[in-house]
């Protein structure tokens, strides 16, 4: 994998968006949450990277610890959080004559408490590793971090006091910080317990996420990006319904398009708005989605109007891939997302992903009484799935392909499932199909996995659906999740696209959807 750098890319500011989205800075809800208990975390090869948590003491005897040159104590806040960390220091012995050199670990999971950072050998940066190592000059200490952390689990490693003193710790807390209004989310009832707490774990996930943007992940990306974005938006609908931040992230990335009028993959807000020099099909077409989602949720036809030709672009700028046949040019680089997985081909699904987004524009040129375009449309579409009738279906295999070497993934039939290419019969066999071969290439997100699950409900398979969700996110809780992951593959559970499980990502906005799945379809 390599980055994209796209070094001629041109931002087309548009500063009537930017100021609208800034108008719309969301209202912050903090909260003070102590760290809990003190804990240690021993090896267990059964568990999720081979680490355990053992409980010690209450966090209350904290004080009673005194620790010196090489000591450590690790600290559970009990849940995940996200926010800003403070703590007391006290010296204990002889005047301090010494700086206190000190490392502070933050983990969202056991193996970032056990496992040494400094092994650690992926290709994108270490730098999102939560690590902190600073000198204290003046004790007694109120020390409080600048940066947000999230977390769990907080490592405290005395690297060195002096002969003459020690130090012990007191006060450690956290001024947990969310957009999230807590107060909007109904209850959800069902007999399932299971699927309770998966709606319970889902809502917790997305209010973590929800800070200045939808972002992706607070330990990392921690940006807003469109894929995410969609699936937060619509989980987001039907919880904490905190619409206006869904208009804000659909107005910057409408305010800062290429010279294409392509909206990048993903933004940066600080130290302002920042497009991301990456441009992906599938996300680019999902700002489009996106703002059809937030439609029929408020019916805010202002939005519509004044973000339609940004909308409408995507759809064109995504149609000059179509080749003559009707179908979307294949090439070898990083040019559509899809899912995470180094084998998988991104032809059929992003052909079925521009299908299901022709759907959508059609629907919304029809709103705002766009005839020119709407027909438009209506043709491309017609072009669009004759063409995946005629070229991608392989009638011997029963089974959409994808690519030159005509590939067959989950990921290519669930996009052709929800993108209506097949009657509502043959959608259905299609996925039973799919449940019982089981197709080499698979899933490997919480991300691709929510559009099986929707797909099955779409087609009315809803216990294969119910099933599925208890399997994976059922399985992410049994594992010991707090809030969903971004990479989760039940076969593979160190599985990383990055080269090492230690910067992935355990508070995935993309994982956050079964709230969205069970308050919708059950
Ligand atoms: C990763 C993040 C993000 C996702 C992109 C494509 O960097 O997990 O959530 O949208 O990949």
């Amino acid at each position: 994998m390599s980055f994209q750098k796209n070094q001629t890319h041109v931002v087309n500011r548009n500063e009537r968006f930017e100021n609208i989205a800034n108008e719309l800075k969301p209202t912050f809800y903090r909260k003070n949450v102590p760290a809990k208990k003190v804990i240690e975390v021993v090896e267990n090869k059964e568990k999720i990277h081979g680490w355990e948590v053992k409980p010690l003491q209450s966090a209350d005897q904290l004080p009673d610890q005194v620790l010196g040159k090489g000591d450590q104590v690790i600290l559970d806040f009990g849940d995940h959080q996200v926010g800003y960390l403070s703590l007391n220091i006290q010296p204990v012995g002889s005047p301090p004559d010494a700086p206190l050199h000190l490392r502070l670990t933050f983990g969202e999971m056991p193996v970032e408490m056990a496992e040494t950072f400094s092994n650690y050998d992926g290709w994108i940066s270490s730098s999102w590793l939560q690590e902190e190592t600073m000198h204290v000059d003046v004790l007694p200490n109120h020390l409080t971090l600048p940066r947000r952390y999230s977390f769990r689990y907080l490592k405290i490693e005395v690297l060195d006091t002096s002969q003459k003193y020690k130090v012990s710790f007191d006060d450690v807390s956290i001024e947990s910080v969310t957009s999230a209004d807590v107060d909007n989310v109904e209850t959800f009832e069902n007999p399932d317990e299971e699927l309770v707490e998966i709606d319970r774990v889902s809502i917790k996930t997305l209010q973590d996420c929800m800070q200045d943007v939808f972002e992706d992940g607070p330990k990392r990306d921690r940006r807003l990006w469109l894929g995410d974005l969609r699936l937060q938006a619509i989980a987001n609908y039907a919880t904490f319904q905190n619409n206006d931040l869904v208009k804000r992230n659909l107005y910057q990335f409408a305010a800062v398009p290429n010279q294409n009028g392509q909206v990048s993959a993903n933004l940066f807000v600080e130290p302002n708005l920042i497009p991301d020099d990456t441009f992906l099909f599938d996300y680019s077409l999902f700002f489009t989605t996106t703002l059809y989602d937030y439609y029929q949720a408020t019916k805010d036809e202002v939005t519509l109007r004044d973000l339609w030709s940004a909308a409408y672009r995507q759809v064109e700028i995504a149609l000059e891939r179509m080749d003559d046949k009707g179908i979307v040019e294949d090439d070898d680089s990083w040019w559509s997302f899809i899912d995470w997985h180094p084998e998988l081909n991104k032809q059929g699904s992003s052909q079925a992903i521009l299908i299901y987004t022709l759907r959508r524009t059609i629907q919304l040129a029809e709103v705002l009484g766009e005839n020119k375009q709407k027909e438009t449309m209506i043709a491309k579409l017609k072009k669009a799935e004759e063409a995946v009738k005629k070229y991608l279906w392989k009638e011997d295999k029963r089974f959409f392909v994808s690519g030159e070497k005509e590939q067959v993934s989950w990921a290519t039939q669930v996009w052709m499932v929800l993108a209506e290419v097949l009657d509502q019969d043959q959608n259905q066999m299609l996925l039973k199909r799919l449940l019982k071969e089981q197709p080499e290439i698979e899933m490997n997100t919480p991300y691709m996995h929510h559009h099986l699950v929707e797909a099955l409900f779409h087609v009315g398979l809803e216990q294969e659906a119910i099933e599925w969700m208890k399997m994976y996110w059922g399985g992410m809780l049994r594992d010991g999740a707090d809030t969903f992951w971004e990479l989760y593959n039940p076969k593979d559970k160190e599985f990383s696209p990055y080269g090492n499980h230690l910067i992935n990502s355990y508070c995935h906005a993309w994982s956050c959807t079964p709230t969205y799945l069970l308050r919708t379809y059950l």
